[in-house]
């Protein structure tokens, strides 16, 4: 199995997603994605907004996410309608991030059209910026909205791929961690209580620690897969912006949310 692909942000044109679909590959690394001084003032501006936290108050994030609102839809919206205000002045005068996940992601699935998922005039989460400060980490767990979103419209997509743009790095740690083991249901039984699994059921499923990453870098896995961060340990946070696409085959159209 060739487990990652690194490409420049020049060569997506000649590179497809198809294989993280397939599981052919882990993982993409999109070299150069964008720009480094565009990433030192976004990590200077979000020193300014109030973050919400998740993880018993271990993870600062801004922008709501999916998954930590499975049974509170009307806050889910609410928030989300509120943080597209913040992303537009967190990116202002900048080429959005949020826009070139859109075109790259297209690029890379030609004959797909990407375009924000809703549900009528309700607009999900654009995005998640999460700060990760040292002592941080992020459970071993997969995303899978067609199991865990059912409350909502977009649980019936046929395929769904993790964007994670790389804002700021830590000195150390903050390394993802990907396990060749697709979720199946009958692996709830290993579910922590508060957020992921418990690493007993990785079993002796082969591990690939992802390469070392670049700001500016864009990271893209099919994060029905199990995943995870090890523990940051330098005193930088990690800073990411991530969104999920999902893929519907036959109408070859892509929702993008957080
Ligand atoms: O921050 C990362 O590298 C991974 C985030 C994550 O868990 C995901 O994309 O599903």
């Amino acid at each position: 199995m060739q487990t990652l692909k690194i490409v420049d942000y020049s060569q997506i044109n000649n590179t497809s997603l198809k294989c993280l679909i397939s599981g052919e590959n882990f993982i993409i690394v999109i070299r150069n994605f964008y720009n480094k001084k565009n990433c030192q003032d976004i990590t200077d501006r979000i020193k300014k907004y109030n973050c919400d936290s998740f993880q018993n108050g271990k993870l600062r994030h801004i922008g709501p996410f999916l998954m930590a609102h499975t049974t509170s839809k009307k806050k889910y919206f609410k928030d989300a309608a509120k943080s597209q205000k913040t992303f537009k002045k967190i990116f202002c005068g900048m080429d959005s991030p949020i826009l070139r996940v859109y075109d790259t992601v297209s690029r890379m699935l030609p004959g797909y059209s990407v375009s924000p998922a809703h549900e009528d005039n309700n607009y999900y989460s654009q995005a998640i910026i999460r700060i990760h400060e040292k002592g941080t980490a992020i459970p071993l767990h997969k995303d899978n909205v067609t199991y865990e979103g059912k409350d909502y419209l977009l649980s019936n997509i046929d395929h769904q791929l993790s964007c994670v743009l790389h804002i700021q790095e830590s000195e150390g740690g903050g390394r993802l961690l990907l396990y060749d083991r697709k979720w199946k249901k009958d692996d709830e039984c290993f579910r922590n209580i508060d957020f992921g699994y418990s690493l007993d059921l990785i079993g002796d499923s082969s591990a690939y620690m992802a390469p070392s990453i670049n700001t500016g870098d864009l990271v893209i896995i099919n994060p029905f897969y199990y995943h995870l961060v090890t523990r940051i340990t330098g005193d930088t946070p990690r800073i990411t912006l991530g969104m999920f696409m999902g893929l519907y085959v036959q109408d070859r159209k892509i929702v993008a949310w957080a």
